[in-house]
């Protein structure tokens, strides 16, 4: 009991030469500073504008056989993040309206001048009704960039006169995905 009493007091005395600093201990310390996250951001601009206030971009009346414009767009990706440009023609609704005197051939339930609406984007030409709910990619759009899009359009110059007063009109969607 004693040895054991001796002991623990001949460790208390080492214990006690270190902490009075019998051996000098180096340290040195380096912080980096202004460390930081902060999220980056996507923001699709259509001619500078974003809903609701994006213009109408194709406004087409009187149209007859054979004409044709088109309109170029300017995509902006106003965000910081790399993105993918994607055009989605939707909401497409045909009128037949007045069946006129020289469109007596024009077959009931179907409104024709929306097949004879060719639509051409990135090179490829297809009817109105085809181009709805497809999803065309528009390529790449990086961050605080932006991209020109043409739409072109035609009226067929074959249609006939059961077109006379029909009216289509669609939505013309744009959206930016990260990448
Ligand atoms: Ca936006
Ligand atoms: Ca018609
Ligand atoms: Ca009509």
């Amino acid at each position: 009991m004693r040895k054991v009493l001796m002991a623990a007091m001949a460790l208390a005395l080492v214990a006690g030469l270190i902490g009075m600093g019998v051996y000098a201990k180096w340290s040195d310390t380096e912080t980096s500073k202004d460390n930081y996250f902060q999220a980056g951001s996507l923001d699709l601009k259509v001619n500078g504008k974003d809903d609701p206030n994006v213009p109408v971009l194709i406004e087409a009346k009187n149209v007859v056989p054979g004409q044709g414009d088109s309109v170029e767009v300017t995509l902006e990706n106003a965000g910081t993040l790399d993105g993918e440009a994607y055009l989605h023609i939707k909401n497409l609704v045909c009128y037949e309206n007045d069946v006129i005197e020289p469109e007596v051939d024009d077959e009931p339930g179907k409104v024709e001048l929306c097949d004879a609406i060719l639509v051409t984007i990135g090179g490829v030409t297809r009817t109105l009704p085809q181009w709805v709910n497809q999803t065309v990619s528009l390529g790449d759009l990086a961050g605080n960039s932006s991209m020109p899009v043409t739409i072109s359009w035609e009226i067929d110059e074959n249609a006939g006169p059961n077109i006379m007063t029909d009216k289509c009109t669609f939505e013309i969607e744009f959206s930016l995905e990260q990448l």
